[in-house]
């Protein structure tokens, strides 16, 4: 059932896709390559739409050719001798030159658009790091100048609109690949190696990324969201990231944190407490994130409690297990992790 639903949504959404006008904005309900809002993504657009064109007039005037010849077919007669086929060589040359001008023209135009969308026009205003893990993604607003406005967070990276992104992406175990279609290109995140590519939004919004190079059992919900905004909201999430998490007070919260260090402070780090794994995503600020477990929920207090309860249902195989709480313990660990925004 939830499988019929999905395919008759990728229906739609491939049908919307291919009626959609080419250039539609930024709001779009397609998040494919077929629209684009920054500079490092409209030139491959543009280029996806040209060659797109070019294939389906090739395939139109054969299938044009093809029909003449069937309507204006010739009586069957003996095979002439070889050498003797009567002229239309000349269609011969033709077609073969079309071709080549033709292909020869794409290659040209593919390597303008490479060129186009190497490098940004201005110098990146900003530097991410980004981390691809199975199944998650860890994203590092390192800034060497300033060791203060250093903080790391996952699934979610936030940019200013108009300002070109520097990415460096590494990867902590097999090979994955970064892609943010309505953003630019994709690049693969390869271990050993930090690869970098840049990004620009034009225009506030969520725009969808996803890992495309399969990495596992569950590759497909290896989501993440890059949130566009004004400069000024950049800096005020910025700065409410840098934060650290305030030591709770209150009883239950306190026996909720009690829980979080037996439990999950091996894997999970919370800026501020004694919780300081690496393994995972960083969860100091979760709450104030859209989603949960790399796209896989929305994020909301029933489908945190319900995420740490049944990851290996939710996730099957991701690299958090499934927790056994008592009603106590789960209202408790859930007030603390309300805390976390
Ligand atoms: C063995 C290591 C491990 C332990 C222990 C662990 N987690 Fe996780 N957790 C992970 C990993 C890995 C992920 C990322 C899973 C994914 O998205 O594929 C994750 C994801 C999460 C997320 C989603 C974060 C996000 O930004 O999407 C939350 C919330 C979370 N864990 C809470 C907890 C809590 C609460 C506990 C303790 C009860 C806990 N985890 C224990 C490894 C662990
Ligand atoms: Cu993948």
């Amino acid at each position: 059932m939830r499988l019929a639903l999905i395919s008759s949504r990728c229906k739609l959404a491939l049908l919307t896709a291919l009626l959609a006008p080419p250039l539609a904005h930024a709001d779009a309900p397609l998040e494919y390559f077929l629209h684009s809002a920054g500079p490092a993504a409209t030139p491959t657009m543009h280029l996806g739409w040209g060659l797109t064109a070019m294939c389906v007039a090739v395939v139109a005037i054969i299938a044009v050719l093809l029909a003449g010849a069937l309507v204006r077919r010739r009586p069957a007669a003996a095979p002439r001798a070889l050498g003797k086929e009567g002229g239309g060589m000349g269609w011969i040359y033709i077609g073969v030159g079309v071709s080549t001008l033709a292909l020869l023209a794409s290659l040209f135009y593919t390597l303008v658009t490479l060129q186009a969308v190497a490098q940004p026009s201005a110098v990146p205003g900003l530097s991410i790091t980004v981390t691809a893990y199975d199944w998650w993604w860890k994203i590092d607003y390192g800034d060497d100048s300033d060791p203060a406005h250093h903080f790391v967070t996952a699934n979610e990276i936030h940019i200013p609109v108009s300002v070109p992104v520097k990415i460096g992406l590494k990867s902590a175990d097999v090979i994955h690949a970064f892609w943010v279609p309505r953003l630019a290109g994709k690049t693969q995140a390869i271990p050993g190696q930090v690869n970098t590519q840049w990004i620009q939004a034009d225009a506030p919004g969520v725009y969808r990324g996803q890992c495309t190079q399969f990495c596992g059992a569950q590759h497909a919900h290896m989501a993440f969201d890059v949130v566009a905004q004004p400069q000024a909201d950049f800096d005020a999430w910025r700065d409410a990231q840098i934060l650290q998490a305030a030591s709770p007070a209150d009883g239950q919260v306190r026996t909720g944190q009690k829980i979080f260090m037996d439990r999950c402070a091996g894997c999970h780090g919370v800026r501020g407490s004694d919780a300081v794994g690496v393994q995972a995503p960083d969860l100091t600020h979760v709450g104030s994130r859209r989603q949960l477990a790399a796209g896989t929920l929305t994020n909301t207090p029933e489908h945190l409690l319900d995420w740490v309860q049944h990851a290996q249902q939710i996730k099957p195989d991701s690299l958090m297990p499934s927790f056994t709480l008592n009603m106590q313990d789960a209202a408790a660990l859930s007030a603390y992790l309300a805390t976390l925004h």
